[in-house]
């Protein structure tokens, strides 16, 4: 295999989400070894340091959201970012900053599997499934509205970022973990048809029965993305995420996950979201985030070589 190429990008914010502490995301992932982790598995890793956004102004929502300019701004820088790693044919691992910045990622991955002629398929590892609209929503958090807002279900300012409206279709995604759906949201997750592996799912049928499926038909024009939002863990294992949800993937469960993603080897950008250091316990689930992203990139290949 060729050299591997890593770009690290932080996103400091919490602009999209319910509690204040993501922000602190991007550092606490580098104080885990993120980037030490995957120099140890030759990879050329480039640390592009913080992108620098608006300040999160803690208002109520309007219109059902809240701190939209903001979150579009936030999104705005991401996607130039992003694009500006897959040109370079680098891997962006977009350190994170709440789930909002999803849009500003993928649609930039959209955008450069249009330009390149690749396949695109995401997997949304999430105990959410972040699918609401503004007239749906509980919360006006707009991190509980990525997926939507990719699908084409959102506000002008987000769901245009990459140009191409929908930036996505919904039979490019696979949900992998979901155990906390809102009412209004259950219903357009149905209508939209979005193939999802619920906690039921994996508690019945196994992590790696539903991981085949999700996986089945990436070939080797596939451009996976896979977004990672820290509170699909079990919150046992990771309690340093603003909304914790009981019942989620064990640390086994979870390596099994990631180790199945990079049997693929079709891994080509990656988002570590949602991790909150203000409600950690001496960094730990920044370490399990990082475990987690060192399978991702073949820790566990000693049967395989
Ligand atoms: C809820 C909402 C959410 C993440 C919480 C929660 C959404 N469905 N997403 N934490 N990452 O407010 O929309
Ligand atoms: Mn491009
Ligand atoms: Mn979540
Ligand atoms: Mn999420």
């Amino acid at each position: 295999m060729s050299m591997r190429l890593v770009s690290l990008i932080g996103a400091p914010t919490d602009v999209g989400a319910g509690a204040r502490g993501s922000s602190m995301g991007p550092e606490a992932l580098r104080v885990a070894g993120i980037d030490t982790v995957l120099r140890a598995h030759d990879i050329d890793v480039i640390d592009r340091g913080n992108l620098a956004g608006p300040a999160n102004p803690w208002q109520a929502p309007v219109d059902g959201y809240r701190h939209l300019s903001e979150v579009a701004q936030w999104n705005r820088l991401v996607h130039d970012a992003v694009h500006a790693e897959l040109v370079l044919q680098r891997l962006p691992i977009l350190l994170g900053g709440d789930h909002s910045l999803g849009i500003g990622t993928i649609s930039a991955v959209a955008r450069h599997c249009r330009e390149t002629g690749r396949k695109l398929r995401v997997l949304w590892l999430d105990a959410h499934a972040d699918f609401n609209t503004n007239g749906h929503t509980p919360s006006g958090n707009l991190h509980g509205m990525p997926v939507s807002c990719l699908c084409g279900y959102g506000p002008q300012e987000l769901i245009e970022i990459g140009g191409k409206v929908p930036a996505i279709s919904p039979r490019w995604i696979r949900e992998i973990g979901i155990r906390s759906v809102d009412p209004g949201e259950k219903r357009l997750v149905q209508e939209a048809g979005l193939e999802i592996y619920d906690m039921r799912y994996i508690d019945e049928m196994g992590m790696r029965h539903a991981m085949e499926l999700a996986l089945a038909t990436i070939d080797a024009n596939t451009h996976l993305h896979v977004s990672f939002d820290v509170d699909f863990l079990d919150c046992e294992v990771a309690p340093g995420v603003g909304t914790t949800v009981r019942g989620g993937p064990t640390y086994r469960e979870a390596q099994l996950c990631m180790e199945m993603i990079a049997d693929t080897g079709a891994l080509a950008s990656l988002d570590v979201m949602e991790l909150n250091p203000a409600l950690d316990v001496r960094n730990r689930t920044a370490e399990v985030a990082v475990d987690l992203v060192e399978s991702l990139f073949g820790k566990s290949t000693l049967m395989r070589k």
